[in-house]
């Protein structure tokens, strides 16, 4: 397999301004017939006569134009490509293939999962339903006749609106939908099966009714609410905040087991990971609600960004994803706490998008070419994609970057656009130049931003020196500067100086060359700069802090993230100073100015308990990992759990009285509630870990009389991780339990594998290895495949990298049969061996051949070949 370029972008030669499709399910396969109605494109100068049209495991029934059936010579299939040889200007294609979704093990185009058949059609899987034009930029008004068995599914459901149904006389039954707007095959859905309904509706600003529909399993119907008024206040907020209004009578969200990913957008019927909208306090983590939260209004703003407005081609997909994820971003910091969405979004950004960024899969925003577009759904697409997006709004604040997105949706209503047209719209209204701006588009890497300070008193002059520069990646090796806002304030112990005449405390400053300095007048005393504000860029910022200028920005600074990354910033200067000592075999002594630290931050009063939470968890491995020159997993596990274990001893009656202030008698489920359970969490968890005497007993206690899943959850955590002897019975009996008691809890089991997969101590592969042979896992559920492989080798750095290499075996072997089954989760679990470089030199070479067997495996997916061979 080859790449595909951006570059080589051509218009459709053909265009299908209407699609009819009939799919009959049946039990061992499944019909579809399709009628399209085609004509040659104005806008493409292709002048020949030939039609060439997308397939996947198609078997090919009949084919015809305008009605006639087409001979064996007048078209031919290559691969994955149907040829017809000629066809006139303006025709009717009428096509019928057989295809079958119960061998589909790909969970891609239509499959089976449990009772129900569904479909997953981006980005490319339409073209394994039925032979199309499968590109975005063909855009097509769809009516689908759905046919099957009543009683096995008594629903049938496609997008759009319900036109017609009826009955047929042996037993089956069909529903035809009939969606009113243009799109893309890739927007195509349907299902059918045996569904229970929750029903809800809404009244869009405009006073029109939209009724809200989501299909589940009928034991998950109490499961549903926290999803229904998520996509409420998600309809509410896109109303208030973009002045976007819901378009269809009908909204329908179906949930399902087997789902590749977390959920879809396709128009009026989205389809969802059971994992991403079933949610109840008993089931589902606060962590859990959370995400049900982000992913319902997630796919439901795609109705404007991404569907209503689509992309051109799939290296624009950043513009979809990137500017949805940012708006759902601003949704999440709208319902709860702004501050605490913040931190969340930077800690993955930090750990996972620059980890990708300084990888052999590094990419652009906007890449130049891929291989296989699957692979493509990453961090880099949609995380450093929304943070590209929120600086475009740093720079035009509010209101005009308001303006700017209306702009761009009144243009570009109905069409399948790029990238440079959204930034066209910022740039019309703001009449900025955007043309240095495009640069974080289109280099792959992320920036290095190190800043130093000189305050001169006689002149009253504070000046910040500014350097950038970005290494090298893969498809760049020079790389031109870029346009960073960089939001400042200057500290001083009697609060933020003042930087203009109105008063204002913080102000974005725009570095656009590679050496830059800026100077503020009038400053009477030298202050400690607050740089990068809120994470006004993704760049790694480096500012010679003291230790000291760290713990008073902790305390002092007016902006909340950065009183959050100074304290991080002081953590990780100590664990780094420990690694080394690790390395010498110098004995680890813990910093008293932590300590002094922590207990200030656990003496407050007045702030948010969740934000007190975040600063006092330290760094994760993975991040520590991230940062390093060399990632020394031993040093670096050892010393992180030093430094959790001497907190907790240190502050042992702190930690205590923290849990016991934090503990409520009666669950609720406010933002106050979650704040104060997450501090309670976390303080279970340092008196654990200095291994208080009582430790056991509270987690153990906690564990058995807990009345929701965050609080049973996190005891468990603890229990499983507790690596004291006489923890070791309580463990396994609390494992054992957990699993009896929610053995018929598909979700709930997911957690249950995950914390096992997780568990630091010694012996975790074998304890994985084990748990893939117990009955509750399933090889082909991609969410169980990704709560123990991918748990164990993305999240177990100290397990998974063990240094004889039986973790990269065992990944290796995994990959190879999963790729067998489902291509796009295998390529996905193997990411953690493409950072071999990463590692000392014997796990490079462990992790080298297992990725080079990887890569010998006959057969291979174009999936997996693209990143085993783009890493080795
Ligand atoms: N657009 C889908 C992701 C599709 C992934 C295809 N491999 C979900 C989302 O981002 O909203
Ligand atoms: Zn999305």
């Amino acid at each position: 397999p080859g790449n595909i370029y951006l570059k080589d972008y051509e218009v459709p030669r053909f265009l299908i301004d209407k699609t009819e499709l009939r799919v009959e399910i049946g039990d061992k396969d499944a019909t579809v017939l399709a009628n399209l109605t085609m004509r040659r494109n104005p806008a493409s100068n292709y002048q020949g006569k030939s039609l060439s049209l997308h397939g996947v495991q198609l078997e090919l029934q009949q084919l015809a134009v305008d009605g006639r059936a087409l001979s064996k010579a007048e078209y031919e299939v290559n691969g994955e490509e149907l040829l017809i040889h000629r066809v006139p200007d303006n025709f009717t294609l009428t096509s019928e293939v057989l295809i079958r979704p119960r061998e589909n093990t790909s969970l891609e185009g239509l499959f089976k999962s449990r009772t129900m058949y569904c479909t997953q059609c981006e980005a490319q899987g339409f073209r394994k339903i039925t032979y199309y034009l499968d590109r975005p930029d063909v855009m097509s008004e769809f009516t689908t006749t759905v046919v099957a068995s009543k009683s096995e599914c008594p629903v049938l459901l496609s997008n759009g609106n319900l036109h017609d149904w009826g009955a047929l006389d042996d037993g089956r039954h069909w529903a035809t939908w009939h969606d009113p707007f243009l799109k893309p095959a890739y927007l195509f859905a349907l299902v059918a099966g045996d569904l229970s309904l929750v029903e809800d509706s809404f009244t869009t600003c405009s006073g029109r009714d939209v009724a809200l529909k989501l299909y589940v399993e009928e034991k998950d119907i109490e499961k549903c609410g926290h999803a229904m008024d998520s996509l409420k206040n998600a309809m509410v907020w896109d109303e208030e905040v973009y002045g976007r209004e819901y378009d269809l009578d009908l909204y329908m969200i179906v949930a399902v087991d087997d789902f590749n990913m977390g959920a879809m957008e396709n128009k009026g019927l989205n389809i969802f990971n059971t994992s991403c909208v079933l949610a109840h306090p008993s089931t589902t983590t606060d962590d859990g609600f959370k995400r049900v939260e982000a992913v319902v209004a997630h796919e439901y703003f795609h109705n404007w960004s991404g569907n209503r407005v689509t992309c051109r081609d799939w290296f624009q997909l950043s513009l979809k994803e990137g500017f949805t994820v940012f708006r759902d971003s601003q949704f999440s910091a709208d319902m709860g706490s702004a501050t605490v969405k913040r931190v969340e979004d930077v800690n993955m950004l930090r750990t996972v998008q620059f980890a990708e960024d300084s990888g052999p899969t590094a990419h652009p925003v906007q890449p130049a070419y891929y291989m296989e577009i699957s692979n493509f759904y990453t961090a880099t697409i949609y995380e450093k994609g929304s943070e590209v997006v929120r600086m475009i709004h740093t720079l035009l604040g509010p209101e005009l970057f308001r303006r700017g997105t209306d702009i761009y949706f009144e243009r570009h209503d109905g069409q399948a656009v790029t990238i440079e047209d959204f930034v066209a719209a910022m740039a019309d209204v703001s009449e900025r130049d955007f043309t240095q701006f495009m640069n974080w588009y289109r280099q792959a890497g992320t920036p290095r931003l190190s800043v130093t300070s000189d305050y001169d008193p006689q002149q009253q002059q504070f000046s910040l020196h500014f350097s950038q520069s970005c290494p090298p990646t893969p498809e760049c090796q020079e790389k031109q500067p870029y346009h960073i806002p960089v939001s400042v304030g200057l500290v001083t112990p009697s609060g933020d100086l003042p930087l203009d005449a109105k008063g204002n405390t913080t102000q974005v400053l725009e570095i656009t060359q590679p050496e830059q300095t800026v100077v503020f007048e009038g400053i009477t005393e030298a202050p400690v700069p607050s740089l990068l504000r809120g994470f006004s860029a993704p760049v790694k910022l480096s500012y010679p802090y003291t230790l000291d200028q760290l713990s008073f920005l902790m305390g002092h600074d007016s902006d909340g993230f950065n009183r959050w990354n100074a304290g991080q910033q002081l953590s990780i200067q100590l664990m780094q100073a420990l690694v080394t000592d690790y390395r010498e075999g110098t004995p680890l002594v813990l910093d008293q100015r932590l300590v002094e630290a922590f207990a200030k931050v656990l003496a407050e009063t007045d702030t948010d308990k969740a934000m007190q939470a975040l600063v006092l968890m330290l760094p994760s491995e993975y991040l520590l990992a991230e940062l390093a020159e060399v990632i020394d997993v031993e040093a670096i596990h050892q010393v992180r759990r030093f430094m959790c274990r001497e907190l907790g001893r240190e502050l042992r009656d702190t930690w205590r009285a923290t849990y016991l202030a934090n503990s409520e008698k009666v669950f609720e489920m406010s933002g106050a509630a979650v704040a104060k359970r997450s501090l309670k969490n976390l303080s279970l968890r340092y008196l654990l870990n200095g291994a208080s005497d009582d430790s056991l007993s509270l987690m153990h206690t906690q564990f058995m009389e807990a009345d929701n899943m965050t609080d049973r959850l996190s005891a468990l955590n603890g229990l499983v991780n507790d690596p004291r002897e006489e923890a070791r019975p309580l463990s396994e009996q609390a494992l054992d339990k957990f699993y009896n008691d929610w053995q018929h809890e598909p979700l709930v089991l997911n957690q249950w594998f995950q914390t096992q997969a997780a568990c630091v101590l010694p012996g975790g592969l074998e304890r994985v290895k084990v748990l893939m042979e117990h009955p509750a896992f399933d090889f082909h559920n991609p969410n169980k495949v990704r709560s123990l492989i991918g748990v164990f080798c993305n999240s177990n750095l100290i397990n998974f990298h063990d240094e004889a290499g039986e973790g990269y075996r065992f990944l290796a072997d995994n990959v190879i049969a999963l790729d067998k089954l489902n291509p796009q989760i295998a390529s996905r679990q193997l990411t953690p061996l493409t950072k071999w470089r990463r590692y000392d030199l014997t796990r490079q070479a462990l992790m080298r051949e297992e990725l080079a067997r990887v890569l010998a495996e006959p057969g291979l997916s174009r999936d997996t070949y693209e990143i085993a061979s783009k890493s080795l």
